[in-house]
């Protein structure tokens, strides 16, 4: 099928609409109205995210369908087939710099195309605890690198006369350190800013997060190897550039201060592997760094050049961007300089199961809610409350233990509760908030932290679904 099925940001899944136009898929060159089979589907309403596309990728995830009985339903529903479509006529020209982009999964929702950056089905992203790295964020700022990996040397620009390293050596002479950490853009959950006051920013919502187990050499270990001293090396800042450039020359690039990097010391790690697998280009072939805890934009990916300045990155990310403010600051009056970057982010829950604007069974006494919930700086989570009527009462979710310790929880915590509806609403307010060890709570509503960049949506999560009587 050369069609391209994917959703778009425009294209959001509205349960009630498809059900009322009628629910159509895909499977190979099949065409199928399931429409009367929704109510009898064992996964309930979660087909409903395949309505107007391909199943195919969603049982790549959800592999139990592919076996004849299911096969044998599904040819009750063929309404027909799709004709082999004309391939669109070359379109990419030779000079497009964004010809050489990696293949991506059909499930990504984009919220732009080029650069490229999608968020995974919200309702996919609580099902593992490690995020497929296929259904992981994405976030480029410019066309992907190619890199060719006999050529590639990492680059740390210190005097010490010794080489910069091959990708080769990188992963040879050096132990390989592992850490499992959430990545968080800080644009996450913005579109829920913009319905208080337009901001400037990509419309993410609840999905521009992921979890992944990331392997390589830990940072620590490479600057001794150079005979660099992180407790002691004279610097304010260490500084991370990426091979994705600008027009202008200038590559993506971002600093930490040198302080939190001592503070994490071994737990920074200069990843080659995400989930068992070679870094797949999208999140960073063959190099990023993983500075767990801190906001995506830190996140260096394609990383090239590591050094250390006494001031922060001069990149535009770094020092015009990733910034908070509070909500009288709008662009007439903002002071970039005056902001602090963004670096270690506050705590922050979302529902992704039910979805906003879900239709629950008929006459649900009880919902089941699925999420995540996570903190910046290592702060596990303790506790992660929900309601089921707009905030009024609370339950408390059952924590799936993410297997670290209070003050290095890098990863996310996935949370799960049962918990009774209004007693003969048709309507109402699903909400999350989580605590971190730390006691910080979120804020419970999105007016108070608005920003002119949309960022650090972090208020507590509400879903509104509906219970037809
Ligand atoms: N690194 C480079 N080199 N170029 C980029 O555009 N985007 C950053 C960060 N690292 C970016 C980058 C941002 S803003 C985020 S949120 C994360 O990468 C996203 O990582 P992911 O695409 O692997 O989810
Ligand atoms: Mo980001």
């Amino acid at each position: 099928s050369k069609m391209d099925y994917r959703p778009t940001q425009q294209q959001t899944w509205r349960p009630t609409t498809a059900k009322d136009k009628g629910i159509w898929v895909i499977y190979g060159n099949g065409v199928y109205d399931i429409t009367e089979y929704v109510a009898q589907h064992p996964g309930g309403t979660k087909i409903l995210m395949a309505a107007g596309k391909s199943i195919e990728p969603f049982w790549e995830v959800y592999s139990v369908h592919k076996n004849d009985e299911i096969f044998e339903i599904m040819e009750s529903y063929r309404i027909g087939n799709i004709k082999e479509v004309p391939a669109k006529s070359a379109t990419k020209s030779a000079n497009d710099p964004y010809k050489d982009e990696p293949i991506r999964s059909p499930l990504l929702i984009p919220s732009s195309e080029k650069p490229f950056n999608a968020e995974p089905p919200v309702q996919m992203l609580a099902e593992k605890f490690l995020t497929p790295n296929d259904l992981f964020y994405v976030r480029n700022h410019l066309p992907v690198p190619c890199v060719c990996i006999e050529d590639f040397t990492l680059d740390l620009a210190l005097s010490t006369g010794k080489p910069s390293l091959t990708f080769k050596e990188l992963t040879q002479k050096f132990p390989k350190r592992s850490v499992t950490a959430a990545i968080q853009c800080a644009g996450n959950r913005r579109s829920e800013m913009v319905k208080v006051k337009p901001v400037k920013g990509l419309n993410w919502g609840s999905a521009a997060i992921s979890n992944a187990k990331f392997s390589g050499v830990s940072l620590n270990e490479l600057l001794k190897h150079y005979n660099v001293d992180i407790d002691t090396v004279r610097a304010k800042y260490i500084v991370f550039e990426g091979l994705d450039t600008q027009p202008d020359g200038s590559p993506y690039g971002a600093s930490i201060p040198l302080e939190l990097a001592r503070m994490l010391k071994d737990e920074i790690i200069i990843a080659y592997e995400m989930n068992g697998e070679p870094l797949p280009r999208d999140h960073g072939y063959p190099l990023r760094i993983i500075i767990p805890g801190v906001v995506g934009a830190r996140q260096v990916k394609w990383l090239k050049k590591i050094y250390f300045s006494p001031e922060e990155s001069t990149s535009h990310w770094q020092r015009r961007d990733y910034k908070g403010f509070n909500s009288s600051t709008d662009w007439h009056n903002v002071d970039f300089d005056k902001s602090v970057s963004i670096s270690q982010l506050p705590v922050i829950s979302a529902i992704c199961d039910p979805v906003d604007g879900q239709e629950l069974e008929e006459g649900a006494e009880e919902v089941t809610l699925k999420g995540y919930a996570w903190s910046g700086g290592g702060r596990g989570i303790i506790r992660v409350d929900v309601s089921a009527d707009g905030g009024e009462t609370w339950h408390e979710a059952t924590l799936k233990p993410n297997g670290q310790t209070p003050y290095h929880s890098y990863a996310w915590t996935l949370w799960e509760a049962d918990i009774p509806l209004p007693e003969g609403a048709t309507q109402t307010q699903l909400v999350v908030k989580a605590v971190d060890v730390s006691y910080n709570v979120q804020p419970d509503s999105v007016a108070g932290i608005w920003n002119l960049r949309g960022c650090l949506s972090n208020a507590w999560h509400r879903v509104n679904v509906t219970v037809p009587p």
